[in-house]
């Protein structure tokens, strides 16, 4: 399978750490005389860019968080002036202002670049067929995945989210190849196939799904291979960092590999913010190299996932981000038990009779928290068959059971009655009253 960068993608590791630190080293100069945020954080600790001599020595310099950003709306994060910017995008959390970020004419070269290198890994060529059903906007999501697919050569569908009918019929018309979604999207357009009669493994072309934007877990990507007859590689960014392109999966699924030329990647220990040792669970932390309009030094991603350096059987030697887990915000903390709605996910997925569409409800009794779990049953199995669900209810405590030592309430609900999203899912929704 060829690849799209060799030279930055298959780097033997000591002469990547050399191009990291001299980009490294330019990088922190470049925020330190160019962003007031950054210079107020270094002058804070006594910090000045010559100081640093070893990758390492970044450790020493301070997280930056989603508040610097909220905190400095809308252009204080920014190191250029707007004259040099071509371009805004934002990403909207669950409170508060957008997160603003912007990119010059080099940073859009880059950011091509990046996507056309994790477009490759997955086997996407020029002769494929690209349908892009992540929402256009603000979203980093749409815009990118179709700069690197125009780079690759590939023909772009830009058709942008929802509309499931017209996604179908112009998938078969199109002879569309690849789909670029949010995974719960394509679950969902698998979905809608069905029922009007079309199998998409038979009767469409797909081939590739390129999915990202939130997390996954391995036996959902397993249902969407299954009901597409496809490959589907996770591909995760942030707008903080550039949107997609930051890393992505080849096609041995065995890790995302992390576009090292342009990104240093720290996984810290939540708790002591200590460096994780390799293959060891933490929060992503990122550190730009390239970036002019909004450089990032130790971002802070709250995303959980792990490293590892050693190379890939697919030729390149860029390290590689274990899946993203979850957030270490999106962690419930249930009667003393840490939960990660990922972990719930993995279970229902195994339970047969149930669908891979649920939520989890956060509430309170007073001070104690808990949750109940939402999951749809197979539209197959009717709903007043009480036998039959009663035993899937029993399947499912079980299983819950089992993998978080907890006995969450637990209701299934009729096939289609769970809202379906055409972007990033919600899948915990917080009841839970102040006291
Ligand atoms: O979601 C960028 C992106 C678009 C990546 C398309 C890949 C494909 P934001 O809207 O700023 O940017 O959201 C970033 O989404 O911190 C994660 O919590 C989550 N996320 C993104 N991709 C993944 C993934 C884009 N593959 C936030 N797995 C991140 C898990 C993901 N979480």
């Amino acid at each position: 399978m060829p690849i799209w960068n060799k030279e930055m993608e298959c780097m033997p590791r000591e002469e990547m750490e050399v191009l990291q630190l001299r980009r490294l080293k330019g990088a922190l100069k470049y925020a330190y005389e160019r962003s007031a945020v950054y210079k107020k954080k270094f002058d804070d600790i006594g910090f000045k860019p010559g100081d640093l001599k070893s990758i390492s020595d970044l450790s020493k310099l301070p997280l930056t968080v989603k508040e610097d950003f909220r905190d400095n709306y809308p252009f204080g994060m920014f190191a250029v002036p707007m004259d040099k910017v071509v371009r805004l995008h934002a990403s909207s959390g669950t409170t508060g202002k957008l997160t603003v970020v912007g990119c010059t004419q080099s940073d859009m070269g880059n950011w091509t670049e990046l996507v056309a290198r994790m477009i490759s890994m997955t086997g996407v060529t020029s002769a494929d067929v690209t349908q892009i059903a992540f929402g256009y906007g603000l979203f980093t999501g749409a815009h990118g995945l179709q700069y690197g697919m125009e780079r690759v050569g590939a023909t772009v569908i830009p058709i942008s989210g929802g509309n499931s009918e017209k996604q179908l019929m112009l998938m078969k018309d199109f002879g569309t190849t690849v789909l670029v979604s949010t995974p719960t999207y394509a679950l969902h357009l698998g979905e809608i196939a069905l029922e009007q009669g079309i199998d998409p493994k038979k009767d469409l072309k797909v081939k590739f799904g390129l999915f990202g934007g939130e997390a996954f877990s391995e036996e959902y990507r397993k249902e969407i291979e299954n009901r597409w007859g496809m490959l589907a590689t996770d591909n995760y960014g942030l707008s903080e960092a550039g949107g997609p392109g930051f890393s992505g999966e080849c096609h041995l699924i065995c890790g995302q590999h992390i576009a090292e030329d342009q990104y240093i990647t720290e996984i810290l220990n939540p708790e002591t913010l200590q460096p994780a040792k390799p293959g060891e669970k933490g929060e992503v932390v990122i550190t730009s190299l390239c970036r002019e309009a909004v450089p990032v030094v130790r971002y802070r991603t709250k995303d959980v996932s792990s490293i590892d350096y050693t190379p890939c059987d697919c030729g390149r030697t860029t390290a590689r981000l274990s899946k993203i887990t979850g957030r270490t915000d999106d962690m419930m903390v249930i009667r003393g038990v840490n939960v990660f709605p990922s972990q719930i996910e993995s279970v229902i997925v195994n339970v047969e009779g149930l669908a891979p569409h649920y939520e989890i409800i956060r509430y309170n009794k007073g001070f104690l928290e808990d949750i109940e779990v939402r999951v749809e049953i197979n539209e197959d199995i009717f709903i007043d068959n009480y036998a039959v669900l009663e035993a899937i209810e029993q399947k499912l405590k079980h299983q819950l059971f089992k993998t978080l030592s907890l006995n969450p309430k637990v209701r299934l609900v009729e096939a289609h009655s769970i809202e379906r999203s055409a972007g990033k899912a919600k899948r915990v929704i917080d009841m839970r009253t102040k006291s």
